[in-house]
């Protein structure tokens, strides 16, 4: 086993042919990754990652190899996976107006191409999801929007129509699953890469709050910054001590720890309908 990446809160290792991706209890706020770990974090985004594979098979074939075949010390929150030739671009879907989508919206009144009617606020449901592809920086830096033919320059007009048409149906699927359970997606960040028979196939972590924006439902109002459905009490707190938001970031109290932990088991049991283990 070689370990091959390390992410702000996730690492990648290389075992045979296979990779292992494993999600660590690591949280972030404002990119900077704080001291304090979420106790069950990395395996509730893991469980729910695997639980939304099994749910979008039918929709599209995707990396996992097994949630259990993989080393003691990474049980419960890593996955093995084939390793794919990655598709040198994060396809996301939108379906509400937030982060570096507002900002682009605010400044030319379209996403990645794609024109949006006036009047929108932060917060606000967009006439229908839309495809806003970003190209990866690889040095860690902030990614770049891309436009449709931008995707279709770099693997041609089939293969981008497919992502766009797959990254849509499967925010679809995840929105509407969420929103019948009081979480709204507003946009998820999907990758996919190409198995060795060619076929496009979903890759990394789907549909988990790191890999999205989940709000809570019932406070969800245009016009101001959204509730985050699982950081919101870190970033709460963080805006309260005076922290300048560079590291090192201070330790987080316990009590906002533990309803920050309450948070992701609430966000997989209203998604999965299953019980986490206590
Ligand atoms: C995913 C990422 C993570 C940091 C590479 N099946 C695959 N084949 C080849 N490459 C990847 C995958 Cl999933 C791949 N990432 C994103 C995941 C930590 C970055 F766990 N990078």
């Amino acid at each position: 086993m070689q370990h091959v990446y390390s992410g702000k809160v996730r690492e990648i290792y290389t075992d045979g042919d296979d990779l292992l991706l494993v999600a660590s209890d690591r949280v972030s706020v404002y990119d900077v990754v704080l001291p304090t770990p979420i106790p069950d974090k990395g395996a509730l985004l893991t469980q729910l990652s695997v639980w939304w594979f099994g749910q979008l098979a039918d929709i599209v074939p995707n990396h996992l190899v097994s949630a259990t075949d993989v080393p003691a010390e990474f049980a419960g929150r890593a996955i093995r996976c084939r390793r794919l030739e990655m598709v040198p671009f994060e396809c996301i879907a939108r379906g509400y107006l937030a982060g570096s989508g507002l900002k682009e919206y605010q400044a030319t009144g379209a996403i990645s191409g794609v024109e949006l009617p006036r009047g929108l606020v932060e917060g606000s449901r967009l006439p229908e999801p839309i495809f806003t592809p970003t190209t990866k920086v690889s040095d860690g830096g902030h990614d770049a929007p891309a436009t449709f033919d931008d995707v279709a320059a770099a693997v041609g007009l089939s293969t981008a129509t497919r992502l766009r048409d797959l990254t849509l149906e499967v925010y679809e699927r995840g929105a509407a699953r969420a929103a019948a359970n009081g979480i709204i997606v507003a946009d998820t960040k999907l990758e996919f890469g190409t198995a060795a028979d060619g076929e496009l196939t979903l890759a990394d972590e789907v549909l988990t709050p790191d890999s999205s924006r989940f709000w809570p439902e019932s406070e969800w109002e245009p016009g101001r910054p959204q509730h985050a459905y699982d950081k919101q009490f870190v970033r709460d707190w963080a805006a309260g001590t005076g922290w300048d938001k560079n590291p090192p970031a201070p330790e987080i109290p316990a009590d906002v720890v533990e309803a920050t932990r309450a948070r992701y088991v609430d966000a997989y049991q209203k998604i999965t309908g299953l019980t986490w283990r206590a």
